[in-house]
């Protein structure tokens, strides 16, 4: 039956749509303790700040709620072609303050608090994070989210309502401690519950093939064991409210939560043991970024969403067109990695197993339907399953999966010539260690477009993990270089460097960001330079501010805040950064009289629980801040802090108080980086090798606006083939020897002397992440940094010219791409 429209649920029988809201301070005001009073049982008197928030989401929920309804039914009536974006994370930090800027409603909402004694910025600040995504990845799917709503592309989130979002970080004696997340305790005001969308999902059982009179003999799967997926939808407002699209996020349950028979004779545990299984499903995020989780938990999480989101989207097809055949027509479906890659079969099987469809049709509707985003060439994180436990858990995928695999086969061998190694590179499982399923190789032929997130990344794609595919399809992988979103990232997190630029170049920029140009010139201009480097300076104070209370040390706002926040891990080479600082702590207590310009080496970022060097870097970080900090031989030319627990709303503090922005990896291995792009955005510097976006970010600010440093990525692939290893260099570099000596002697760490051994002999035997190889041209280049701090004029200069450039790496400008060039969906488009 066909779901209930919001069009019928309005207006229908003559009951009159609801007034639409005002935003002006005083209604808004008037609303807002109407929520606490009736929504929340609570009087201005006794409401405490907890209750303030959630009044004022409330009464600025109802305002998005009109917009979504018109947005919905604009593309019911338009008939155009929607975009599916399936995303195991979607990192999108705290909500309240996106919505209303977004919304136009900062001011009013302010004072509307105002005249009961609460303050928004106050209030903000207890909204949890959503954190339910990784790092990189998940937060791109956050602000291509924000842009699609905001350029106007329909398009619908698909994910999973994790309960327990990526873990909080504590420091514990210098190391990270793990610790749950609960995003959910005091509810989720954003979300909405839809009963009416829930759909069965299978696991285990048998495929027997059925032959019925009149039709074709036809597979059909028999599940063991089947869970319900239930939607709950988070409106996704873009700017201006012009738009709202959906996430759509899946939370599993059981089907019979009680087993009333166990029940019944008493086993009142036993009962519940269907229901705890079933929701273990979405109970809770994988925290290992670049780096695959072989579980089988893992498995169940993404087929649970793939399916109920095709389901979903067949359904919501259905309601609207006679059959399947013009789904492609209609849907564009984005894999946000291999993750949903599963999808690609599963879609076979609804069309083909469900919906009756010949092979060879279903199979062009799927290509046609799916569009694949890779996010990483590291070996290590490239997903490949088992065949034993992809066929035991999905038995009907796992036949389909071979018959895409033979079909591929044949075109190679019969159209191409292959011979059997070539066919083996190209084929779906990989037959080495243990037969796998190769998920990049599936979602790559059940796709007409593949990507990668920038210049760079792209090509190395078609030379690397894809380079044979790429031979067989050679038009189907193109770039589509990441961005952010400038609401969150400059109106935001930044109202003061915000409000300059609207003073100097009018509002235009906010509706077009590329306008940002037009501050360049200003780079010349002593007084809008000052005002600037202002605002840069309350950015930093607000930050030391935060560093003084999270972790009582003190650091001064006037030395360079250089910055390296990320995930944890070898190929970003925070390493090569805390070796650095510790090669300037010895030059300082060496050389006390030379002018050292005083920097914060400031860090951030979570490692994967199990990831064991990276945990030793967070250690290692840390006790080399103990000692240093607590050094008088330094004073205030050096301090180095590890602040705990980053997250969305911590990067949102620290984007703006950078002078300096670490964007550090290997040559090679950082697909794009986005973190890169809004340091620069509020008018960093980067100090950064020739990886990722930061080739494209050398392009737009132009050579003396960007520090670049280090061996190029062929340079690296060379000496890797070269079985290149850290010891003649380190023989030769005095300043690294004696870094990596104090380290080995356990100066930083006089409890355990020999914690950071290991990390130290890997430099010696094999340097694999090229540290040893880089130093020296790390070092140099941080030098030249010292100075030009000291060259104020110059330095805010540059930095005015990062801002002005930036422009393009707009998510805005990213999803204009897609939506032109792999979705043909959105504003301007046939579809
Ligand atoms: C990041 N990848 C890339 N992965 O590392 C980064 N992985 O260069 C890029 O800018 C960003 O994606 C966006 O394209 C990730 O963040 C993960 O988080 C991840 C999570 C689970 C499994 C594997």
């Amino acid at each position: 039956a066909p779901v209930q429209t919001n069009e019928a649920a309005l207006n229908g029988n003559g009951v009159q749509k609801p007034e639409p809201r005002l935003n002006d301070p005083d209604t808004l005001a008037r609303q807002i303790v109407e929520k606490l009073t009736y929504s929340i049982g609570k009087n201005p008197a006794s409401a405490r700040k907890y209750d303030w928030l959630r009044a004022t989401t409330l009464a600025v929920r109802d305002r998005i709620i009109d917009h979504w309804f018109e947005s919905a039914d604009r593309f019911a009536e338009e008939g155009g072609k929607r975009v599916c974006y399936l995303s195991m994370e979607f990192l999108i930090g705290r909500m309240l303050r996106d919505a209303i800027n977004n919304l136009g409603l900062t001011e009013p909402v302010r004072e509307a608090l105002a005249r009961y004694g609460v303050e928004l910025d106050m209030i903000e600040l207890l909204e949890p994070d959503a954190a339910l995504g990784n790092g990189g990845l998940g937060r791109l799917a956050a602000c291509f989210m924000e842009s699609m709503a905001s350029t106007g592309v329909p398009g619908y989130g698909y994910g999973i309502r994790y309960v327990h979002g990526f873990f909080r970080q504590e420091i514990a004696d210098g190391a990270q401690v793990e610790l749950p997340e609960n995003w959910l305790v005091h509810g989720n005001p954003w979300e909405f519950e839809r009963r009416n969308a829930s759909y069965e999902i299978g696991f285990g059982g048998k495929v027997s093939m059925i032959q019925e009179a009149g039709r074709p003999a036809r597979q059909v799967w028999r599940p063991a064991e089947r869970v319900l997926a239930v939607a709950y939808d988070t409106p996704m407002v873009g700017w201006r409210g012009r738009q709202v699209n959906t996430l759509r996020l899946w939370s599993a349950q059981a089907l019979d939560p009680i087993l009333l028979d166990a029940f019944n004779s008493g086993d009142h545990i036993g009962a519940l043991v269907e229901s705890n299984k079933a929701e273990a499903i979405t109970r809770v995020l994988y925290p290992a970024d670049s780096h695959q989780a072989g579980q089988e938990l893992r498995l169940r999480q993404e087929y649970f969403f793939s399916s109920a989101s095709l389901q979903d989207i067949i359904r919501r097809h259905l309601e609207e067109n006679d059959n399947l055949s013009n789904l492609a027509d209609k849907v564009a479906i984005q894999l946000n990695d291999t993750h949903p890659a599963v999808s690609v079969a599963e879609l076979m099987r609804l069309l083909v197993d469900v919906h009756g469809f010949g092979w060879d049709e279903a199979w062009t509707i799927t290509r046609a339907t799916f569009s694949y985003t890779n996010h990483t060439l590291l070996p290590e994180a490239l997903e490949h399953w088992p065949i034993h436990l992809f066929e035991r858990l999905l038995p009907r995928q796992m036949q389909i999966i071979y018959a895409i695999n033979a079909g591929i086969i044949r075109e190679a061998a019969q159209e191409h010539g292959y011979d059997d190694g070539q066919v083996a590179a190209i084929s779906l499982i990989d037959e080495g260690n243990g037969r796998r399923v190769r998920m990049g190789q599936l979602a790559f032929v059940g796709s007409h477009a593949v990507n990668g997130v920038s210049a760079l990344h792209t090509d190395l794609m078609k030379q690397t993990v894809f380079r044979d595919l790429h031979e067989l399809y050679p038009d189907r992988i193109q770039n589509k270089t990441n961005g952010v979103t400038p609401r969150r990232w400059l109106m935001e997190a930044n109202p003061g460097l915000t409000g300059l630029i609207t003073e100097a170049i009018g509002p235009g920029f906010l509706d077009d960001i590329e306008k940002i140009i037009e501050i360049d010139d200003l780079a010349d201009d002593a007084a809008f330079r000052e005002r600037f480097a202002a605002i840069k300076r309350q950015n930093k104070e607000r930050l030391a501010n935060v560093i003084g209370e999270r972790m009582a040390t003190s650091v001064d706002p006037s030395a360079i805040f250089d910055i390296q926040v990320k995930r944890i891990h070898e190929y970003k080479r925070q390493f090569l950064n805390i070796i650095e600082a510790i090669a300037l702590y010895d030059q300082i207590r060496s050389h006390p009289e030379r002018n050292w310009t005083p920097r914060v080496k400031i860090f951030a970022g979570k490692a994967a629980p199990s990831y064991v060097q990276a945990k030793e870097i967070i250690h290692l970080a840390n006790d080399v801040g103990r000692v240093i900090n607590a050094d008088p031989a330094v004073r205030d030319l050096l301090k180095v802090v590890f602040i705990p627990n980053y997250n969305v709303s911590l990067a949102e503090i620290i984007m703006p108080a950078a002078d300096l922005s670490e964007q550090i990896s290997t040559a090679g291995l950082e697909a794009s980086g986005t973190g890169n792009m809004k340091f620069a955005l509020n008018g960093a510097l980067t100090i950064g090798t020739l990886d990722g976006a930061n080739v494209e970010m050398l392009e737009h600010v132009g050579e003396d606006n960007i520090f670049i440093f280090g061996l190029t990525a062929s340079e690296v692939a060379q000496r890797r083939r070269e079985a290149h290893s850290g010891r003649s260099i380190i023989d030769n570099e005095p300043m690294l020897r004696e870094a990596l000596d104090a380290i080995s002697s356990g100066l930083f760490c006089p409890d355990s002397p020999s914690r950071f051994h290991s990390l130290v002999s890997n430099l010696y035997n094999n340097d694999w992440w090229m540290i040893c190889a880089d130093f020296k041209a790390y070092w140099d280049t941080q030098r030249t940094l010292d100075d030009l701090y000291t060259r104020q004029d110059e330095w805010q200069a540059k930095a005015v010219h990062n801002t002005a450039r930036m422009g393009w790496f707009s998510s805005d400008r990213s999803i204009r791409e897609y939506a032109r060039d792999i979705w043909k969906a959105g504003p301007g488009q046939a579809g």
